[in-house]
């Protein structure tokens, strides 16, 4: 959509099942990759680069999964002679490995929670490092991150079969046992910053996400502005997420991710792409964050201030995923029979849903996102319940309900709630 307002064509690319999708169907061009699973097709180096090739494209843009946060694929298509809609490889893989990630930061002033900054060996460098730190205590894959890998040990008596699941697991899911360790702080909201930078060294912030309403490390509800940051603390967490951008090197849209405890802020990693909750921040800011990206890709600089910068209102962003809440969220499967779509004002709806398409199990869940802004949170809430309750997706189920059970749950309604909601 950004490219065709900007008059840039576009190139999709699509797997066998995804003949009939909205990004084959709306681009100017698309081609076929083949295959079914992501692995067979988008994730696929080698079919995604032939076919840019093929269509004579000057740029990759990554999008928000599959390989957006692949150091190797940037480098390939940078190697290629197009143009990465991205940050730098290196920024990728400096962000990619969490002990390197954690030690760069505390170098560049950026507070991290208190911890290591080396792997830790075995389970009894484990207990004596524990006594320094303090119970109790998180230990994390060193090529986690998103949730995967971490265990938490609240005494010693813990440690040696947590350090064990914790090892086995990181070699199992990455190939990688290295594990570290950090206090764990209970009861943490998670709190994450907007950046971005152009190619001449500027870098700005749009400000905060709250994205602590999750459930197994999947966002469900997020908005922006957060009910715990006020504009101080907006100012000094900016400016921290944009010194950690800056200690890497950093080009292009990216989050750094917080948790919030107790009125700190502590580092715990950043994305290096543009997140899918990334329409509250547009909607607060009045920005395209998407045409950011093309345009400091292209070279442009990044010409507002960051006093010229504001947020406005609150916005908030229901994800729609097709599962059932009353059975364990389990994913759901059908054919879209009947589409009903939110509308009014200051409601928008960023979909993949159309009549007669087939919800299998071959990729992620998420149908759609549903976004709304209001002048301040209560009328921001009251428009989501209202959209949501117009929103009618025939032939699935989805989370729509479980969602609406949490709008009006009065400690959301008074902002009092953090990841374990
Ligand atoms: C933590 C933590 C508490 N203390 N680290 C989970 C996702 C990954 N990005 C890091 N995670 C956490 N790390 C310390 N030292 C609590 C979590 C956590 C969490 C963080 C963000 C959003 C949701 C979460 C749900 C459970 C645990």
């Amino acid at each position: 959509r950004t490219a065709r307002e900007m008059g840039v064509e576009t190139v999709a690319v699509y797997s066998d099942v995804d003949r009939r999708a909205l990004h084959t169907r709306m681009a100017h061009e698309a081609l076929p990759l083949g295959g079914t699973l992501p692995r067979e097709s988008y994730l696929d180096m080698d079919k995604v680069l032939a076919a840019a090739q093929e269509s004579g494209a000057e740029a990759i843009h990554p999008g928000y999964g599959f390989l957006s946060e692949n150091a190797v694929f940037a480098r390939r298509v940078v190697e290629a002679g197009l143009a990465w809609i991205g940050p730098p490889p290196d920024a990728i893989e400096a962000m990619g490995d969490k002990i390197t990630s954690r030690r760069i930061m505390k170098e560049a002033g950026v507070p991290v929670v208190p911890g290591l900054t080396d792997p830790v060996a075995d389970a009894d460098a484990a207990l004596e490092a524990a006594e320094g730190i303090g119970y109790p205590i998180a230990i994390k894959a060193a090529a986690g991150g998103g949730g995967k890998g971490i265990r938490i040990v609240r005494d010693p008596g813990e440690m040696a079969g947590a350090f064990r699941t914790a090892s086995g697991e990181a070699v199992a899911a990455f190939g990688d046992g290295r594990l570290y360790m950090e206090r764990y702080l209970d009861e943490p909201r998670h709190v994450e910053i907007q950046v971005l930078f152009d190619h001449h060294g500027t870098g700005v912030h749009y400000g905060e996400r709250e994205c602590s309403i999750q459930r197994r490390h999947q966002k469900l509800i997020e908005e922006s502005p957060s009910v715990v940051v006020t504009p101080e603390i907006r100012a000094r967490m900016g400016e921290v997420a944009v010194r950690a951008g800056a200690a890497v090197g950093y080009q292009n849209a990216g989050t750094v991710e917080f948790l919030w405890s107790k009125g700190e802020f502590y580092f715990l990693e950043m994305n290096t792409r543009l997140q899918v909750e990334h329409p509250v921040t547009e909607m607060v800011y009045g920005v395209d964050l998407v045409r950011e990206q093309l345009e400091v890709a292209a070279g442009k600089r990044i010409d507002p201030a960051q006093a010229d910068i504001k947020p406005r209102g609150w916005a908030i962003e229901v994800r729609i995923n097709a599962e059932d809440p009353f059975h364990g969220f389990v994913p759901s499967t059908g054919t879209i029979h009947n589409l009903r779509v939110p509308g009014g004002p200051f409601v928008r709806l960023d979909s993949a849903v159309y009549r007669g398409m087939e919800v299998g199990l071959a990729y992620d869940p998420m149908l759609a996102k549903l976004i709304v802004w209001g002048p301040d949170r209560d009328t921001a809430i009251q428009r989501m319940i209202r959209a949501l309750q117009e929103l009618n997706v025939g032939g699935v189920r989805t989370g729509a309900p479980a969602a609406l059970e949490v709008l009006e749950h009065p400690r959301f309604r008074a902002g009092d709630f953090d990841t374990h909601f």
